[in-house]
């Protein structure tokens, strides 16, 4: 049983930590159990952004602000339980942008890595490096810290996709650094395909040596992982929490494909139904094919094609479709694991 504390004791106390306060010091016994909890404790709620909603505000966002006077012309997908900080988990950034027909996003460069999840149209561009490669709906596509990145779209219709990024994660370390390029588009010096010829089929160059913790293949296309996915479900193997999850990986390295950021992709079969599963990584989930809902920590989120949405760390989470569904997803697994922090559970809520 605890033991209460007189009022004399208290007043004492009180006057203690105002006296220590003054040489900046205060006592970890009154912040104990609020900084070790026994659980994750998190401000981030699931959450779901319908696409047809956000897809309205970002074209009238296109006609009050062009992509170069905004620099990045980005509606954020904030979570509703980390108001005003620009934050859709804890830990990572997410933001829908477009780019209109003739437009250029500038050149800059930044320690942030970048995922681009291509949401809709078709052979726009983004170039990293040196090389330019056409976006098209379902890819996934790199930007490394501290690699000059610009977009551009000389297509007829917009580009719009979804941005992650490792903003918060930088933020915690004070480890920002960002600049611009003299130029508003890099000088292309590679041709296009060529970082996935190099790199992205399933050979190296022989003395190619990186330790480089981001993959050198920066798009991965959806046809060859909608294929891929396609062609392993005639397996008929299904696993009760996840259905077919694969995770993009650093060919070099067999690890994850960015040292901060976790991406996948799963296909669940038309009536799955999975098993619960919680896991230390808030997860944000792109909808690319079918419709279903999830349930997290009791909320239920019914979804579509180019829906997002949120898991945050630890709650039960559950899926069940209605057509074969694909979901993209992402999330800071590969920091924590790296930190020895990630933690998963199988199994039905206490
Ligand atoms: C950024 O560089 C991009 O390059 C998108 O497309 C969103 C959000 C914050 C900081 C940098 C981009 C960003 C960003």
């Amino acid at each position: 049983m605890a033991q209460s504390t007189s009022p004399d004791d208290a007043d004492r106390r009180r006057a203690f930590y105002k006296r220590i306060a003054d040489q900046d010091l205060t006592p970890l016994w009154e912040v104990l159990s609020a900084i070790i909890t026994r659980q994750p404790k998190s401000d981030c709620v699931p959450n779901l952004w319908r696409y047809e909603t956000a897809r309205e505000y970002l074209m009238e966002a296109g006609e009050l602000i062009t992509a170069r006077e905004a620099e990045r012309r980005v509606l954020i997908l904030e979570n509703p339980g980390l108001r005003g900080t620009s934050r859709v988990t804890t830990s990572l950034y997410a933001g829908l942008q477009l780019v209109l027909p003739g437009e250029v996003a500038p050149a800059h460069r930044h320690s942030q890595s970048a995922l681009r999840f291509i949401v809709e149209g078709s052979g726009g561009h983004t170039a990293v490096d040196g090389e330019r490669t056409p976006m098209e709906v379902g890819d996934f596509v790199i930007t490394p810290p501290w690699t000059f990145h610009d977009h551009g779209n000389h297509t007829s219709d917009p580009m719009i996709w979804l941005d992650g990024l490792d903003i918060p994660i930088v933020s915690f370390f004070d480890a920002s650094f960002a600049e611009g390029h003299p130029d508003d588009e890099q000088p292309v010096t590679r041709g296009a395909g060529d970082s996935q010829a190099r790199f992205g089929a399933n050979m190296l160059p022989v003395d190619y040596d990186s330790r480089s913790p981001v993959s050198p293949v920066f798009n991965y296309p959806y046809a060859r992982t909608r294929e891929a996915l396609e062609t392993m479900r005639r397996q008929d193997e299904w696993d009760p929490c996840h259905g077919l999850k694969m995770r993009y990986i650093n060919p070099n390295t067999g690890g994850f494909a960015m040292p901060t950021i976790a991406t996948f992709m799963q296909l669940l079969p038309k009536g799955f139904e999975t098993a619960p599963y919680r896991a230390t990584d808030a997860t944000v989930f792109a909808v690319v094919e079918g419709n279903g809902v999830t349930v997290v920590d009791g909320v239920e989120m019914a979804w579509g094609p180019k829906d997002i949405f949120v898991a945050p760390s630890w709650k039960w989470i559950t899926h069940r479709v209605d057509d074969d569904a694909v979901l993209f997803s992402f999330s800071d697994r590969v920091a924590q694991q790296k930190l020895g922090l990630w933690r998963e559970e199988r199994g039905k809520p206490e």
